[in-house]
């Protein structure tokens, strides 16, 4: 409520009615039939206009829009219009899709797909693609790779054979040298020859 200066004290009835209707002196039109808060008129059931002193049906109590939609009541009526991602007269509101709409779906990245969702919408990267759809979508590709690179060379360590072990792998007097799927020979100090098929000194 606004601080009213009263002259020698005075506080007769019209000073009075401005304490009562903050409205009546922010606005200079009394809140009739309504209360006023904030400098605005907010009417009873059954009033309208500014200063809630005309008849009014409000007709938004019977919800005559659609769900996806809001009323407004007007002095003498009311209107109807659609929530914000949808279309429609406000009676009957659908979801907008979005995906049919070209700039919107241009939003979408390459290897990327627009879904229509209830209200708005969204960029879902393709399978084999990871990211959020809207910035990339990047390949899965080199990932896998990666992953079965790896799988295969901890089965290969795992089912390797010490052809060493056996005597046969290597030429006589040869060194054996095992390695992962596979073997070497090689020729111990002092001797010549192919150590696959047999050194001498
Ligand atoms: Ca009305
Ligand atoms: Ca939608």
């Amino acid at each position: 409520m606004k601080q009213i200066f009263f002259p020698c004290g005075k506080f007769d009835d019209e000073y009075s009615n401005f304490l009562l209707d903050d409205c009546l002196y922010t606005t200079g039109r009394a809140c009739k039939h309504g209360a006023c808060l904030g400098s605005q008129c907010y009417c009873n059931d059954g009033y309208g206009g500014k200063g809630c002193d005309m008849p009014d049906a409000n007709e938004c109590k019977y919800r005559p829009c659609d769900v996806f939609g809001y009323c407004t009541n007007t002095l003498g009526g009311y209107f109807c219009a659609c929530h914000e991602g949808y279309e429609g007269d406000g009676a009957t509101c659908r979801d907008v899709d979005e995906c049919k709409i070209p700039e919107k779906a241009a939003r979408c990245v390459e290897n990327a797909e627009c879904c229509n969702l209830p209200a708005h919408y969204t960029c879902k990267c393709k399978a084999g693609f990871v990211g959020d759809g809207f910035v990339e979508c990047r390949g899965e590709t080199i990932f896998y790779i990666c992953v079965l690179k790896t799988f295969a060379k901890s089965t290969q360590f795992l089912s390797d054979v010490d052809e060493c072990l056996g005597n046969t792998a290597c030429g006589s007097n040869a060194l054996c040298v095992n390695t992962v799927g596979n073997h070497t020979c090689e020729c111990q100090q002092g001797f010549q020859g192919n150590p696959y098929n047999g050194v001498s000194q």
